[in-house]
């Protein structure tokens, strides 16, 4: 009997020898490959199964690219470490973020080891470190020196419990994404980021990349570009014009009356003195409403302005309203409203009894008293002149370039994309590197003097005039103008959590440089990322970031492409026993490291990927990984006996062998690492019965399988593998190939019927004769063919045996 398995001591010898013997070595010639997770954010929770999970994924992907491929596999893993909650803890306890983030980073530290994986621990940074974010900073001056940074005022979505700004996709349902407060408005001071000049490339860029279609869906449907048109209205007895934007052309001379957003420039000046008062109560009304509840179909609001404007194509005046479902910042904050064709505007046509008129007619026909839009851009249009008589889709198409001729308006481009929100007036985030001076206005902190260091401040508590605690340290804020020389003021806002992530993947590569982000030669050599796993929870914001940052990058020649992540992988989250999210508040959060210690290491990596497609949520059920276990064991007195038996190879051993590599590598490639894993136990047991009667499975084909199971288990394939009797790492082995007609069956199991009716199946060799098969058939059915007169007799090789007889 073999030793037995003895999942500790072979664990921490091939730990060691991994630290003593790196096996991911960087020889200048092999290709690189680069393997790169979402860096964690140091919680105080530390790591969960779930977490865990995504990392065993990403190393597994690690270790087959360095054996398919010899690559040298960059692999490195850093933290996401400024943000809420290392602030929010220090606001409780006193203590400096600084400190809170480095204890949770060494407890994180220790768990990711413990998964095992091949990482360039070397190359490990950190967000806050200011090595670090001096680049950060350094970024963000380039941006404010090609116009990509700017400043504005605006109503930002401002979170009361927070005492935070929050960007709009830290709204969820009107509610702040961190602490479910109602949000409301506030108007302060931003900074910006002009990632709307970025829109286009965003997009077309989006067709180059092998990522999941969903989410490049995700990303098309944020930047939302749409084709369509802006018309001026000119108002009636005045110089003032209205442009609306509109996607529906066609429709003009439907409009039957307008829309503004209460916070439209001519909002309250176009107000007729009768209806001063009526309009400024609807707008204080309006400007308490958060855009979530404004765009939410509930009953519309709205308030006639007194005013009219003129239809320029059809000069008829029509009414002009406020209402809070046109948003300020969409399009023009204007909209030509056509009731026939827009449920909204319908719906609100029918409120305030306004003029209906149709258009566009399915089948030629008017529909008499219309009880809902006719939304269809399809259709012949009617009550509309000289359009009268076309298809709409036609017109559709046509309007802009027909409206931009007769001078009433011109085509255009549309993008729900916004400019980013990108100031936070809270305390642990990079310091906007910017000095205000009353005569040079806002100037960028000179290069050499970058980092800006995050100051030491006594009260980490916000302000609740929406200033950063930093304003509240005169010795750091009042500075000299780089500019003038002049006294000046620091920018007291920092960073968004996203301004680290949004770039870091472009510094491991090179994470000791001091003169430079990364240098050319290794951004060359080393750049883009091959492979990205992480979250679905990351598909708009930041993997638009990133890849905004990367075009930007690119295009002052840092870097030389533009694209950060070729390929994208989301791991499916790990949820807690009934099917909830793990989350500490809840208590049903599973930690790794009882189970690294009971189980090992290689038992909880296959168990987390056996638990479920990687790519899909699975309930966590902590009851399997016994099984786990016991099937490594079990291969390990396989692999032990038969290297003691050293049998020879059998015809059937050999078949195993290459069908093996087959369906692994099938697997791998679909990312199907849950049924390779059932595949590997499915051949161990198959294996596990030839053994019994041959006392042993050749070398060949353990070796085979352990180089197979490597990238999944490495710490019992490295062990096998040398006592094998090879001195060499298996990781330093190619990736096995299948010889497919090694891998054929050849016996096949093929039924047998009898007037067409299958009644049995025997196991032939796949090449056997007609003679030998029509035998053993007739075998088969020897009862059932007594006394019976036999017609024919069929075989199709391979596929069928038929008996036709007459009763
Ligand atoms: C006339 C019209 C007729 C419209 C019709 C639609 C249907 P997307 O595709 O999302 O870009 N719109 C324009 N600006 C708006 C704003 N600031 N707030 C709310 N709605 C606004 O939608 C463009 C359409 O949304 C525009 O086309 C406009 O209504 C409305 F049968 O103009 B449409
Ligand atoms: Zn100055």
């Amino acid at each position: 009997m073999a030793v037995p398995y003895n999942h500790l001591e072979i664990e921490s010898k091939w730990s060691r020898r991994w630290e003593e013997h790196p096996i991911n070595i960087n020889d200048g010639k092999k290709p690189k490959y680069y393997c790169l997770d979402m860096f964690p954010y140091p919680s105080g929770a530390g790591l969960h199964v779930g977490h865990w999970r995504g990392y065993v994924i990403s190393d597994v992907w690690a270790r087959y690219k360095m054996m398919d491929g010899g690559h040298y596999v960059i692999h490195p893993m850093g933290w996401d470490a400024f943000g809420l909650p290392a602030e929010n803890y220090a606001i409780k306890t006193g203590q400096h973020p600084s400190i809170s983030t480095e204890n949770n980073i060494r407890n994180i530290r220790r768990q990711i080891k413990q998964i095992g994986a091949v990482r360039d621990w070397d190359m490990e940074l950190n967000t806050t470190d200011p090595k670090f974010y001096k680049w950060t900073q350094w970024i963000f001056v380039q941006m404010f020196r090609h116009g990509l940074a700017y400043e504005k005022k605006m109503p930002l979505n401002w979170c009361p419990h927070c005492k935070a700004v929050l960007a709009n996709e830290e709204v969820v349902d009107g509610k702040c994404e961190r602490c479910g407060s109602e949000v409301t408005k506030k108007n302060l001071r931003q900074w910006m980021l002009k990632i709307t000049a970025y829109a286009d490339r965003l997009l077309d860029g989006l067709e180059t990349l092998d990522w999941p279609e969903k989410v490049k869906k995700m990303q098309t449907d944020w930047i939302g570009r749409s084709y369509g048109a802006e018309v001026d209205f000119p108002v009636d007895g005045s110089d003032e014009k209205i442009t609306v934007y509109t996607t529906r052309p066609d429709t003009l001379w439907g409009a039957t009356f307008m829309v503004l957003s209460p916070e439209h420039p001519l909002a309250k000046k176009l107000a007729s003195p009768e209806q001063a008062d009526a309009v400024e109560a609807y707008c204080q009304y309006a400007s308490g409403r958060s855009n979530v509840e404004r765009v939410q179909n509930k009953e519309k609001t709205g308030v006639f302005t007194g005013a009219y404007a003129v239809n320029p194509l059809n000069h008829r005046k029509v009414p002009i309203w406020l209402s809070d479902y046109v948003l300020a910042d969409y399009g023009t904050g204007a909209i030509m409203c056509v009731p026939a064709h827009d449920d909204r505007d319908f719906e609100f046509a029918k409120k305030f009894g306004l003029p209906i008129i149709q258009v566009i007619a399915k089948d030629g026909k008017e529909i008499p008293d219309m009880q809902e839009a006719y939304t269809e851009a399809s259709g012949t249009m009617i009550n509309s002149g000289d359009w009268n008589g076309m298809e709409s889709s036609v017109l559709k198409q046509e309007a802009p370039m027909i409206i931009e001729k007769m001078g009433i308006g011109r085509k255009t481009v549309n993008y729900k994309l916004r400019d980013w929100v990108f100031s936070r007036q809270r305390y642990w985030g990079e310091p906007i590197p910017i000095i205000h001076c009353p005569k040079c206005g806002a100037v960028p902190v000179p290069e050499d003097q970058l980092p800006v260091l995050l100051p030491d401040v006594e009260s980490y508590q916000p302000t609740d005039t929406g200033e950063s605690p930093l304003a509240a340290i005169s010795r750091w804020v009042n500075t000299t103008c780089p500019c003038c020389g002049g006294p000046a003021k620091r920018e007291t806002n920092t960073m968004p959590q996203w301004a680290g992530s949004s770039w870091y993947f472009l510094r491991y590569v090179d994470v000791h440089n001091d003169k430079e982000l990364v240098s050319r030669e290794k951004a060359d050599k080393y750049l883009p990322v091959d492979m990205y796993i992480g979250g679905v929870e990351h598909a708009v914001l930041h993997l638009l970031y990133s890849r905004f940052y990367t075009k930007f990058l690119h295009d002052i020649g840092v870097i030389d492409f533009d694209e950060p992540f070729q390929r994208l992988f989301n791991q499916g989250m790990i949820l807690g026993p009934k099917g909830i999210k793990m989350s500490k508040s809840l208590g049903n959060v599973v930690s790794p490291d009882d189970m690294v210690r009971d189980y090992g290491c290689d038992s909880l990596r296959i168990y987390e990927l056996f638990i479920g497609p990687p790519d899909q949520d699975s309930a966590w059920d902590e009851r399997g990984i016994d099984g786990v276990n016991r099937f490594l064991k079990k291969f390990w007195n396989l692999a032990l006996d038969s290297i003691d038996a050293d049998v020879k190879a059998t015809p059937e051993m050999i078949r195993i062998r290459h069908k093996l590599v087959q369906d692994i590598t099938m697997r791998l490639n679909q990312f199907a690492l849950n049924t390779a894993i059932s595949k590997f136990m499915e051949y161990n047991n198959q294996m596990a019965k030839i053994a019994q009667q041959t006392g042993g499975i050749d070398k060949e084909t353990i070796a085979v399988y352990v180089t197979l199971l490597a990238p999944f288990a490495p710490h019992i394939a490295e062990e096998i593998w040398e006592r094998l009797g090879h001195t060499d790492s298996v990781f330093h082995q190619p990736w096995p190939e299948a010889d497919a007609r090694l891998a054929a069956d050849d016996e096949k199991e093929i039924p047998v019927q009898m007037n067409g009716r299958t009644r049995a199946v025997v196991r032939l060799a796949v090449d056997a004769a007609k003679d030998e098969a029509l035998a053993a058939g007739r075998d088969a059915l020897k009862d059932r063919l007594d006394g019976v007169q036999l017609v024919k007799e069929i075989y199709v090789p391979g596929r069928i045996i038929n008996f036709v007889v007459r009763k």
